[in-house]
C-alpha cells in the first residue's frame, strides 16, 4: 500500500485550530449540564493547564519524529490502554528492545507528564497497576529493535477523549483530529474493543458509533487493527486454553455494529480467505488483584497476547 512521506523533518506540532468554536458549538447543543459534565470528566486527567481542563481543543501534543510510524491506540477510559503499553513493554525489553518514552510529546509545563516520562520503567515493571498519582493518560513510546532502529511510535491519550458515555455526541478534541489528519506520519488505528464492555448495548452502540466517526476521519491508506481487550474475561475458549477467535470475533461484530463495515474485502478472488482488511487480535495484560486498598496486583499474564500483538503491530507498520 503506497504511503506519502513528504513531511519537512520539522517538528510537527498539533495544536488547537479552528476545530475550538465547533468544540464549543458542540458543548452548547448539548447545554450546561453536558459541559459541567465534560469538565468535570476532564479535570480528572493528570497534568493538563486550567485552559486544556476547560476548553481540550487547547491541549497541545508534539510528534518530534515525523517520520516513524504511529499506533495510536483508540479505547474508551479503562479499556486497557496503560496497561497494552505495559505488558508490551516487558515482553519487548525481554527481546531486546528498548521501549522510551518521548518528553517532548507534552510541553515541559506539564510536570506530570515529564515524572511520567522518567518513571515509566519502574512502572513498567511494578507490581502493582498504575493508580492514582501514577495514571498514565498520555504517553508517547519509541520502540527501538535490538539493532537500534527506531520501529514505531505508539501513543495513548485519556480515554474519554475517544469515547465518554456521559457525553456519547463530543466531538474529538482538536488534537486528535490532528493526529488523524495533519500529522504525516503513517498511522496505524487500534481500535480496542471489550465482549459485554460498557454495562448496556445501548453503551456499545454509541462507542461503536464514535468508533466509526473516527473511521470516517483517517485517511484510506492508514492501517486498522481491531483488538479485543481483557480476553481473560471471556467465554470463549478452546480446548486447549486459546481464545476462540472466530467466536470472539462474532460476538464483537453483533456487539458493535457496523464498526467492520467499511473494511469488507471486495476483491472478488481474495475476500474467500480474507473477507476484511484489518487484523483482529485478542489481548489480555494479565490478571489484577485488588489489595483493599485501592490498588491492584498486577500479575502479567503469559507472552502469548503481547506476541501475537506485537506481530500484528509490525505487519501493519
Ligand atoms: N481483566 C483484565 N483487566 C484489565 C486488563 N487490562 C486492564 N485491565 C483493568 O482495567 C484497568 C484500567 O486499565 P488501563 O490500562 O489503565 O486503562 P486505560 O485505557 O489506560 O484508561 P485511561 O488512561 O483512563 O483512558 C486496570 O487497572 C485493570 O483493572 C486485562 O487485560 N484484563
Ligand atoms: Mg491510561
Amino acid at each position: 500500500m503506497p504511503f506519502n512521506f513528504n513531511d519537512p523533518g520539522n517538528t510537527v506540532e498539533i495544536q488547537q485550530e479552528q476545530q475550538t468554536q465547533q468544540y464549543q458549538n458542540a458543548d452548547n447543543q448539548v447545554g450546561q449540564t453536558s459541559t459541567d459534565a465534560a469538565q468535570a470528566a476532564d479535570s480528572k486527567i493528570k497534568g493538563l493547564s486550567d485552559t486544556e481542563i476547560k476548553n481540550p481543543d487547547t491541549i497541545i501534543v508534539t510528534v518530534s519524529d515525523p517520520k516513524t510510524p504511529i499506533v495510536v491506540l483508540f479505547g474508551a477510559k479503562t479499556s486497557g490502554k496503560t496497561m497494552t503499553l505495559i505488558r508490551l513493554t516487558k515482553y519487548l525489553e525481554g527481546m531486546g528492545y528498548n521501549v522510551v518514552p518521548d518528553p517532548i510529546f507534552r510541553p515541559d509545563t506539564d510536570m506530570y507528564y515529564q515524572r511520567m516520562c522518567k518513571e515509566f520503567g519502574t512502572l513498567a515493571h511494578s507490581d502493582y497497576a498504575p493508580v492514582g498519582n501514577d495514571v498514565m493518560s498520555f504517553m508517547l513510546v519509541k520502540v527501538i529493535s535490538p539493532s537500534g532502529r527506531t520501529l514505531c511510535q505508539i501513543l495513548e491519550a485519556p480515554g474519554e477523549h475517544y469515547f465518554d458515555s456521559d457525553i456519547p455526541d463530543r466531538l474529538f478534541p482538536a488534537y486528535i483530529e490532528n493526529i488523524s489528519h495533519a500529522i504525516k506520519n503513517r498511522k496505524t488505528w487500534m481500535f480496542i474493543v471489550e465482549e459485554n464492555w460498557g454495562g448496556s448495548q445501548t453503551v456499545r452502540d454509541l462507542y461503536a458509533k464514535k468508533i466509526q466517526d473516527m473511521q470516517r476521519r483517517i485517511k484510506p491508506m492508514d492501517r486498522i487493527i481491531f483488538t479485543c481487550h481483557k480476553v481473560d474475561k471471556s467465554n470463549h475458549f478452546r480446548p486447549d486454553g486459546r481464545p476462540n477467535i472466530s467466536a470472539i470475533f462474532q460476538n464483537i461484530k453483533n456487539q458493535y455494529p457496523h464498526i467492520f463495515d467499511r473494511y469488507v474485502n471486495r476483491n472478488p478472488i481474495t475476500r474467500w480467505f480474507s473477507p476484511y482488511n484489518f487484523d483482529f487480535v485478542t489481548f489480555s495484560a494479565g490478571t489484577f488483584n485488588p489489595t483493599g486498598d485501592g490498588r491492584q496486583v498486577y500479575t502479567p499474564g503469559e507472552d502469548f497476547y503481547p506476541e501475537q500483538l506485537w506481530r500484528v503491530i509490525k505487519k501493519n507498520i
